[in-house]
C-alpha cells in the first residue's frame, strides 16, 4: 500500500487530496512555488517542499523539481489534481520510469484521449455514439469542402490537439469553409504544434452532459451517472449539477453502461469523464478527460462516494470499494465556481482577503484554500473556491444554494459571487431550461450598457 503521496498541485484541489490521504492514514507532501509559501495546502500537508519560482513552468510544471521532491521526501506516488501535469503523458512515463506511481490513468490512455481524432476513433470502435463527421483527419481544403457537402452545413472544424474550445471554427455554409478550415489548422499549429483537423456536424443548441466513469485497470469499470455542465462562459464552467435536470433514469442507465463497458474494455484505470453533447434526446461523444475534474464533488454528493479515495485505492492495486449495483443516486447537487474576478468582464482580481466567512449547515460543502488574511497571488488560475450544495431534490438544492450564497463573505477582492446570486434567481436556471449558449446570451442581456 502507498503510505506517502506527493500532491503536484495547489489550491483547493491540493486540500481535497490531502483530506483523502488523512482519512486513509496516508502521509501527504505538498509542493509549492515561492509565491505559495503561505498557501493553505502547504499548511495542511504533513510535509512540504519548495520546488521553484512563481512561474508554473519552473515549479508546478517542472518534471525534475517534482520527481526530486518525491526522492527527498520518500513519497511513492504522485497525485496530479486537475490542470498542471494531470494529463501529461510524457510526465506519467517519467514518473513510472523512476519507480513511482502516478495516481491516474496510464501514459498510453492519456495519449490516446489527448489526441481528439484518436479518442473519437477509439470511442466509436467501442460502441460510444459520436457526432457525425469526417472519418479521421481531413488533410486538404478540397477534402474539407467535399466532407462539408456530405455532412451538410453547419459544420465545425476542430484541431485534433485542441480541446476545451481551442482550435475550433464553425462553417455555417460552404462559403465559410476555406476561412474556417485554414484558421482551425493555423490555430492547431500555433497552439499545439499540430495542424491536423477533423470535421463534425455542428450541433446548434446542445447541452454539455458528461459521464463520470471509474476503471480498476483490471477490466472492470463503473459509471457514476452524468453532470450537466452547460452553464459555461468562454469554455469555462460556471455552474455544474448532478443529476442532469433533463436526463431520465432510462437514458442514464443506457449511456452510463455504454461508457462503463467502453472503459472496461480498454482496461482503463482511475477516474475519467466522457463528454457528450446532448440534443433532441441523443448523446454525441466529443472528448474524454483522463483526470479528476473540478466538478467531481456534485457526483460525490449524490452517490455518497469519495472519488479521490477510489483513485488512491485503484492506484494501489486494490479493487473499487463499490460495484455498479451499489451506486444509487440520492437527491440533487449543484456546484458553483467562485473566481477572483471582477464583473462584468471577469478580469482577474488577485489581492489580500480582508474577511472570509464560509457558509455551512445541512447539505453545504465548501472546497476552498482561502483563509482570513490570505493574499491571492496573481500567477495562477482564478478559482478560489467551490460551493457545493446537496438537497433531496433540485428545488431543495437551489433553495440551499441561495441560502448559502447569502452567508458567504469574501472581502478585499472582487469575486463572481454576485453572478451566482443573480443566476440562482433566473427563471430559466430555476427551471433547468438552458443549453451551452444560454449563459453567454444571459450575460449579454444582463450586463449590457
Ligand atoms: C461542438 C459544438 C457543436 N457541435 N461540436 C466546445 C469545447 C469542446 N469541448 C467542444 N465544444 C463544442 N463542440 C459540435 N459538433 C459546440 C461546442 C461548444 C461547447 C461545448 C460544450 C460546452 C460549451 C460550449 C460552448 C461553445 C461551443
Amino acid at each position: 500500500m502507498i503510505d506517502k503521496i506527493l500532491i503536484a498541485n495547489r489550491g483547493e484541489i491540493a486540500l481535497r487530496v490531502i483530506r483523502a490521504c488523512r482519512e486513509m492514514g496516508i502521509q501527504s507532501v505538498a509542493v509549492h512555488s515561492t509565491a505559495d509559501s503561505d498557501a493553505m495546502h502547504v499548511r495542511m500537508a504533513d510535509e512540504s517542499v519548495c520546488i521553484g519560482p512563481p512561474v508554473a513552468s519552473e515549479s508546478y510544471l517542472s518534471f525534475p523539481a517534482i520527481i526530486s521532491a518525491c526522492e527527498i521526501t520518500g513519497a511513492q506516488a504522485i497525485h496530479p489534481g486537475y490542470g498542471f501535469l494531470s494529463e501529461n503523458a510524457r510526465f506519467v512515463q517519467i514518473v513510472e520510469d523512476h519507480g513511482l506511481t502516478f495516481i491516474g490513468p496510464s501514459a498510453e490512455h492519456i495519449r490516446v484521449m489527448g489526441d481528439k481524432i484518436t479518442a473519437k476513433d477509439t470511442m466509436k470502435a467501442l460502441g460510444v455514439p459520436c457526432v457525425p463527421g469526417s472519418d479521421g483527419g481531413v488533410p486538404t481544403l478540397e477534402d474539407a469542402k467535399r466532407i462539408g457537402g456530405e455532412i451538410g452545413y453547419p459544420v465545425i472544424i476542430k484541431a485534433t490537439a485542441g480541446g476545451g474550445g481551442r482550435g475550433m471554427k464553425v462553417a455555417k455554409t460552404a462559403a465559410d469553409m476555406e476561412q474556417a478550415f485554414m484558421t482551425a489548422r493555423a490555430e492547431g499549429k500555433a497552439a499545439f504544434g499540430n495542424d491536423e483537423v477533423y470535421i463534425e456536424k455542428y450541433l446548434t443548441t446542445p447541452r454539455h452532459i458528461e459521464i463520470q466513469v471509474f476503471g480498476d485497470g483490471k477490466g472492470k469499470a463503473v459509471h457514476l451517472g452524468e453532470r450537466d455542465c452547460s452553464l459555461q462562459r468562454r469554455h469555462q464552467k460556471v455552474w455544474e449539477e448532478a443529476p442532469g435536470p433533463v436526463i431520465s433514469e432510462e437514458e442514464r442507465q443506457k449511456i452510463g453502461k455504454i461508457c462503463a463497458d467502453a472503459v472496461a474494455k480498454i482496461y482503463y484505470i482511475g477516474a475519467g469523464t466522457i463528454e457528450f453533447l446532448y440534443e433532441n434526446g441523443e448523446f454525441y461523444f466529443i472528448e474524454m478527460n483522463t483526470r479528476l475534474q473540478v466538478e467531481h464533488p456534485v457526483t460525490e454528493a449524490i452517490f455518497g462516494v469519495d472519488l479521490v479515495r477510489e483513485q488512491i485505492r485503484v492506484a494501489s492495486g486494490l479493487p473499487l470499494s463499490f460495484e455498479q449495483d451499489d451506486l444509487k443516486i440520492n437527491g440533487h447537487s449543484i456546484e458553483v465556481r467562485l473566481n477572483a474576478e471582477k464583473l462584468p468582464n471577469f478580469s482577474p482580481s488577485p489581492g489580500k482577503i480582508t474577511a472570509y466567512h464560509a457558509p455551512g449547515g445541512l447539505g453545504v460543502r465548501v472546497d476552498s484554500a482561502l483563509y482570513d488574511g490570505y493574499k491571492i497571488p496573481p500567477y495562477y488560475d482564478s478559482l478560489i473556491g467551490k460551493l457545493i450544495v446537496h438537497g433531496r431534490d433540485r428545488d431543495e438544492a437551489i433553495a440551499r444554494l441561495s441560502r448559502a450564497l447569502g452567508e458567504l463573505i469574501v472581502d478585499g477582492i472582487d469575486t463572481t459571487l454576485p453572478l451566482f446570486t443573480a443566476l440562482v434567481n433566473a427563471e430559466d436556471v430555476q427551471k433547468g431550461n438552458y443549453n451551452i449558449h444560454w449563459l453567454e446570451h444571459w450575460l449579454e442581456q444582463t450586463y449590457k450598457n
